[in-house]
């Protein structure tokens, strides 16, 4: 006789979901694609975070980076915009409904050549927003053109050089207005994920670059986008440790080689210095860091800059707390009598 055998109970989160909730379809991006890593720690961190999947709004533009959303989050809420033009398409989104998590995952060159007005708007209005630029230096699903994040002297598989300065799109970041700012690389998995937690509690906007690499077209000798040049050049700023405001656990840590930011929810960000003092609330620091950085050919990753204070777009406009797109008419439109009397003044 045949023992049976019980199947082991399926891991479920704090809100009771099994992770295959937070999946999406099968990717049809190149195996080894940086891409691929950063859909498997949006997954993770959704599901680790128990947010409910389909309380996410998630947008994109155009691009292999932009194709992702349908790799994760099967159940949420998603625009493929046109090229360039998630941010205009999230803002009207998030405004309609604020209680919305909007997630935006584009690439470099979606945002920083045809969406860059749109970008620089969404960073001055402190959109909140979460918004992850898979960043590549190239144009991939148009094979491989350099974008305006590729360094200067960078060479392309062809042999060609690009002779121009590279456009630093966390340094916009923290100059235009986002509240939290950092860069990290898709093969790091553990800072990748602290940031990324940080980013889904933060209230205002959240700009992760992730320099995240092409593994057909910018993968080579000479690309300062390879997965060699970037593990090379590293320069993490602190270890970071993201403690969410449900799993209070002490870090015991000797006093002086840590930092706390604490955020809107409670949750903690834990900052272990590593070989220099950096403050990530430190605006002019986080502006000197990245010219230091650029000048002496280093990818500083991190926690660069965050603002907890600073208001969003929301609070600026001072919306109700039900979403716009769900009030009734009775409440968007001034009743006749209210119509009537504002005639009799004009009269
Ligand atoms: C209006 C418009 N112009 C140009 C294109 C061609 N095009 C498609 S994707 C792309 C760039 C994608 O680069 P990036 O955003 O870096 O994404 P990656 O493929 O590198 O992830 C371009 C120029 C387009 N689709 N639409
Ligand atoms: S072409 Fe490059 S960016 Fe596009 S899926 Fe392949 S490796 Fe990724
Ligand atoms: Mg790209």
């Amino acid at each position: 006789m045949s023992a049976t055998v019980t199947p082991p109970p399926k891991k479920v989160n704090r809100i009771g979901l099994e992770v295959i909730k937070y999946k999406g379809a099968r990717t049809t991006l190149c195996a080894g694609c940086g891409h691929n890593a950063v859909s498997e720690r949006i997954v993770e961190c959704f599901f680790e975070m128990g947010i409910q999947p389909w309380q996410v709004a998630k947008f994109s533009g155009i691009g292999c980076s932009s194709k992702t959303p349908a790799y994760f989050l099967a159940p949420a809420h998603g625009f493929n915009s046109v090229h360039g033009r998630a941010p205009a398409v999230g803002t009207g989104a998030v405004l309609a409904n604020h209680h919305l998590r909007g997630l935006t995952v584009t690439g470099d060159g979606d945002t920083a050549s045809i969406g860059l007005g749109q970008f620089c708007h969404m960073l001055r209005r402190n959109l909140p927003m979460i918004y992850i630029i898979e960043d590549n230096g190239v144009y991939g699903l148009t094979k491989g053109q350099f974008s305006a994040t590729a360094d200067m002297g960078s060479k392309l598989k062809t042999g060609v050089i690009n002779d121009l300065p590279a456009m630093d799109l966390c340094l916009l970041g923290v100059e235009l207005g986002a509240s939290l700012v950092a860069r990290s690389f898709s093969g790091d998995k553990r800072q990748f994920q602290a940031l990324l937690k940080a980013a889904i509690v933060h209230e205002g906007l959240a700009v992760i670059d992730v320099v995240s690499p092409c593994v057909t077209f910018n993968d080579h000798e000479g690309s300062t986008k390879s997965y060699a040049h970037v593990r090379d050049h590293d320069e993490p700023l602190q270890q970071l440790d993201f403690v969410p405001s449900y799993e209070d656990i002490s870090v015991e840590i000797a006093e002086g080689e840590v930092r706390e930011v604490t955020m809107h929810d409670g949750s903690r960000i834990i900052l272990k210095k590593l070989g220099r003092d950096y403050d990530p609330t430190d605006k002019m620091l986080a502006v000197r860091t990245l010219h230091e950085a650029a000048s002496q050919d280093q990818i500083v990753t991190g926690l660069i800059y965050i603002d907890t204070n600073r208001p969003t777009l929301v609070d600026l406009l001072n919306l109700v707390d039900e979403p716009l797109a769900t009030l009734p008419e009775s409440r968007v439109r001034p009743s006749p009598a209210v119509l009537d009397e504002i005639m009799e003044e004009l009269r």
